[in-house]
């Protein structure tokens, strides 16, 4: 019944909508019409009412522009230039080649869909449209390559704070680039560059952040290990652009501390954020699997494990139970 009341709010696009003709329309009586705008409005729908005129929409949700997350930013650079797009095969595709192009630092590409969208090692990363936002941010550090995962985990940093500036969700991080609410992922980050021998020329940083999904947006597979912030607020949908922003937000404050006083307040903040850290975990990889007490990260982002015997192995890339 939602969508056919959405559906007749939009069809009448900008003027008002009478109480009396929407019951007609739907066949309801006007306080179920009553109801079903209080429950849109409490998905984020902005619907005006006014006496003797009706309803009026002004604003959806679900719908998102360049425009819309551009009027939301209070960035210097982050995303002020900024490509938003329908359907891409993956941001990173497009943000690689925007790089290449020189385009500058905080040059943003988002997209509401992506076919082929991927996570670390090429694994998929689920990109159902309307739901969640998927973007990437180039940036240019003057840094040497092996110091590109260090933006992962300023990633991480900025990911987690974002989220909950914009929503008051207490999301933490799994090593090293998961964020989590209540134990299941609602971001992930992806961390590619383009580089020199010995410096960097673009670093690409790929968010995926699940906003709106449902439990039934997620395939079966992933319903125990993925979650959405609308899932961990009581099924209360967020705008996908204010989060956007705020995470964009929280990226360039984060970014400009890495830049001038470098990489210590990141890592310190990480360590306070993550739940990996200060427990036992197993880092499977390709290769091996270690288990350990995880101590912390080291300067360049590998995570250390103490061993029963004493010993440090250093995890440099690894999945964490
Ligand atoms: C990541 O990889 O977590 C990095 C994801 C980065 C996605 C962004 S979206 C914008 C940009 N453009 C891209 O094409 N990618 C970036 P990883 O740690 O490897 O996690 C991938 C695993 O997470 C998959 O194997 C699934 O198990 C699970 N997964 C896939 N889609 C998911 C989703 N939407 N939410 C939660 N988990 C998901």
């Amino acid at each position: 019944m939602r969508d056919k009341l959405l559906q007749v709010l939009e069809d009448t696009a900008d003027a008002y909508v009478s109480g009396q003709q929407i019951s007609r329309k739907l066949g309801i009586s006007r306080t179920a019409v009553w109801k079903h705008i209080e429950e849109l409005r409490k998905n984020g729908y902005e619907i005006e009412a006014a006496p003797r005129k009706g309803y009026r929409l002004t604003h959806t949700p679900n719908r998102v522009s360049a425009d819309e997350i551009k009027a939301r930013l209070h960035t210097n650079t982050f995303g002020q230039r900024l490509f938003y797009k329908e359907e891409v095969t993956s941001t990173q595709e497009e943000a690689h080649e925007l790089a290449g192009k020189h385009e500058p630092e905080g040059t943003v590409v988002a997209a509401d869909k992506q076919v082929k969208g991927k996570g670390r090692l090429d694994r998929p990363w689920l990109s159902t449209p309307g739901t969640g936002l998927w973007f990437s941010i180039i940036l240019r550090p003057d840094i040497r390559p092996q110091y590109a995962p260090q933006l992962t985990l300023l990633a991480a940093v900025a990911v987690t704070e974002g989220i909950s500036s914009a929503t008051g969700l207490d999301p933490c991080i799994k090593w090293p680039n998961d964020i989590l609410l209540n134990g299941k992922k609602t971001a992930g980050i992806l961390t590619e560059m383009q580089s020199d021998p010995d410096r960097v020329q673009a670093v690409i940083i790929g968010i995926g952040l699940n906003i709106n999904h449902e439990t039934d947006d997620f395939p079966p597979d992933l319903q125990s290990k993925a979650t959405s912030l609308a899932l961990e607020n009581n099924g209360a949908a967020f705008h996908r652009a204010d989060i956007t922003a705020s995470v964009l937000k929280s990226m360039e404050q984060w970014y400009e501390t890495y830049l001038t006083e470098g990489f210590a307040s990141i890592r310190r903040r990480w360590e306070e954020l993550a739940v990996t850290i200060g427990t036992r975990v197993r880092a499977v990889s390709r290769s091996k699997t270690v288990e350990g007490y995880a101590e912390g990260i080291t300067e360049d982002g590998v995570l250390l494990l103490k061993q029963s015997d004493g010993t440090i192995e250093k995890i440099y890339s690894a999945d964490i139970d």
